[in-house]
């Protein structure tokens, strides 16, 4: 249908914005890059998926002279569709990086969320709409949950009261949308909230006029628990790259031939699990540790492959550091995350190289600015950088055998030993390092980490169960979100990780690699056990 099917796409590179291409691939449309401001003003649908910090959006809007234009074309109610910064940006200004000035278009200014009430920053994850008014984009969804990753966010107030078509609470209320006329803006990402979310962009491409039929309101909700799926993939012996599944970290099957155990293919299960109704997926490269990554396409051909099809976020993990190749090329590791960005990853995970930035950062007291991590959250944002850390249980007589924090455990050691410590290790459990996982958590979040992806060697693949006493103690240490992994054997563990620790998300990889227990199971359990959980299924 000609012209009516060209969506113009306002990206200036600066994270993902592969998957909202994807989207409206998938919806059917083609896509016209802005080049120009003139771009923005002849568009007849235009979409502005902002990313990054708040300060560099505005830079390159002014730069390009494209704030005068994206101002002209939204004051002459032009259909327009704003993303998470794509929201922020029309409003007076934002406290992010010191006060910076903003569109203006909408009065208010866009402040941090307070983490001091004991809720989490950045507020990751499926959260639910409450419907202030009627929004031909957002009908039917009210009460359902969508995906949101953000630190600052705007509140309500009299002078905007006209602009916002719904709220969501996190703390306190803050403004998920607003519209006036034709033009859109969501503070959560509909390309990253699965079948509600194609459904809110479908109707933005095909909205003809802005008179709405009644929404639904729903009830007002709260945060749900992510149940996330995590495929570790690694190439096998015949150079093919698979996703497998340890024990306690080994992938080997141990027979004559010892090769690497594979459970399927990294695209096909991605896709099973998204539309098993896995709130996230997560794919770590095992071996990238050795490994260079962007010497491992087949990875990067991956992402791309899932995120056409995949429309919740998307981490991906392992490899990310420095590195010089064997013809002296030097990669940093802001190029291997820029990569990993670039081909569809929303997140991504570092491990091993955490672990020496937290324990140079500990011994100086210094934050250098270097580490893989504060440079890859300065550039993209915190929301957008995951810690994985992978500790082992060292049992301990008393406590104070060692400086590292050590706690009471709930099955006590070999040896009758009832304390702890959990001591982290790199390179994939293959060396222990001078550093408990209470230490590093609480390191790798002042240094910029958004989040922590904390397995257990001890639990990985033995399906008996998360490690209370760790995740107890990880998630009471910091305040960002922790994702409880390791060890789930049935959709009981979930709702005990849940209950007794303040995990925001659990993650698990042998269960459903071997189909024993459906990702659907383990929502339907959790939600009859009063946890809040997103129901739909892709
Ligand atoms: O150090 O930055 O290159 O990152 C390497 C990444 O690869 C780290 O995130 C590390 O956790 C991961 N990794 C390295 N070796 C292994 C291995 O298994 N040999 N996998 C590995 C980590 C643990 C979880 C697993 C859960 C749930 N696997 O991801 O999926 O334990 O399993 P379960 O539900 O079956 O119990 P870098």
């Amino acid at each position: 249908n000609g012209r009516d099917s060209v969506v113009t796409l306002l990206d200036y590179g600066a994270g993902n914005v592969r998957s909202i291409r994807n989207a409206i691939r998938v919806l059917g449309h083609e896509i016209k890059d802005v080049q120009t401001p003139e771009d923005i003003l002849n568009a007849d649908r235009l979409i502005f998926p902002g990313v990054g910090a708040f300060a560099a959006g505005m830079d390159f809007l002014n730069q390009k002279g494209m704030a005068e234009a994206l101002c002209k074309y939204i004051e002459n109610d032009r259909p327009f569709l704003g993303i998470c910064l794509g929201l922020q940006l029309l409003f007076d200004s934002s406290e992010e990086k010191g006060t910076v000035k903003g569109l203006g278009l909408i009065p208010g200014v866009v402040g941090r969320f307070d983490s001091s009430r004991g809720y989490r920053v950045p507020h990751i994850g499926w959260n639910a709409l409450q419907i202030k008014k009627d929004s031909e984009i957002l009908d039917d969804v009210g009460g359902q949950h969508v995906y949101f990753v953000h630190s600052y966010r705007a509140i309500p107030s009299n002078a905007n009261k006209e602009w916002i078509s719904s709220t969501c609470n996190y703390g306190d209320d803050f403004i998920a949308s607003i519209k006036r006329g034709n033009v859109h803006a969501v503070q959560f990402h509909p390309e990253k909230s699965g079948d509600v979310g194609l459904s809110i962009l479908k109707r933005f491409l095909h909205s003809k006029s802005s008179i709405a039929k009644r929404p639904t309101r729903g009830n007002a909700s709260k945060l749900a628990k992510r149940v996330i799926a995590c495929l570790d993939v690694r190439t096998n012996d015949k150079g093919d790259l698979v996703v497998t599944k340890g024990d306690q970290y080994d992938v080997r099957e141990h027979t004559k031939e010892n090769e690497v155990r594979n459970l399927g293919k990294p695209v096909e299960l991605a896709r099973q699990y998204y539309q098993d109704g896995a709130d996230e997926v997560s794919f770590l490269n095992i071996t990238a540790f050795r490994d260079f990554p962007l010497g491992d396409l087949p990875m990067l051909k991956v992402l791309r492959l899932t995120s056409e099809h995949v429309f919740v976020p998307l981490t991906v993990g392992g490899g990310i550091r420095d590195f010089t190749d064997a013809n002296g090329r030097h990669y940093t590791s802001l190029e291997v995350a820029s990569e990993y960005f670039r081909s569809g990853a929303d997140k991504i995970s570092i491990g091993s190289d955490a672990v020496y930035a937290a324990e140079e950062y500990l011994r100086t007291g210094v934050k250098t600015g270097k580490s893989s991590l504060e440079q890859i959250s300065r550039v993209y944002g915190n929301q957008a950088v995951v810690v994985s850390i992978d500790p082992r249980r060292v049992y301990l007589k008393d406590p104070k055998e060692v400086e590292f924090k050590a706690v009471k455990i709930t099955n006590p050691g070999p040896d009758g030993e009832e304390y702890a410590w959990y001591q982290c290790t790199v390179s994939g459990g293959r060396e222990g390092r001078p550093i408990g996982a209470f230490e590093l958590a609480k390191a790798v979040e002042e240094l910029g980490a958004g989040e922590i992806l904390l397995n257990c060697i001890d639990c990985d693949g033995q399906g008996k169960g998360f490690d209370i006493d760790l995740i107890k103690l990880i998630s009471d240490a910091v305040s960002i979100p922790v994702i409880a992994s390791s060890g789930a054997g049935k959709p009981e563990h979930f709702s005990e990780v849940f209950e007794k620790t303040n995990a925001s998300a659990a993650l698990a990889a042998g269960i459903f690699h071997r189909k024993e227990v459906p990702i659907q199971a383990v929502k339907k359990h959790l939600s009859k056990e009063g946890i809040e959980v997103r129901a739909n299924v892709a």
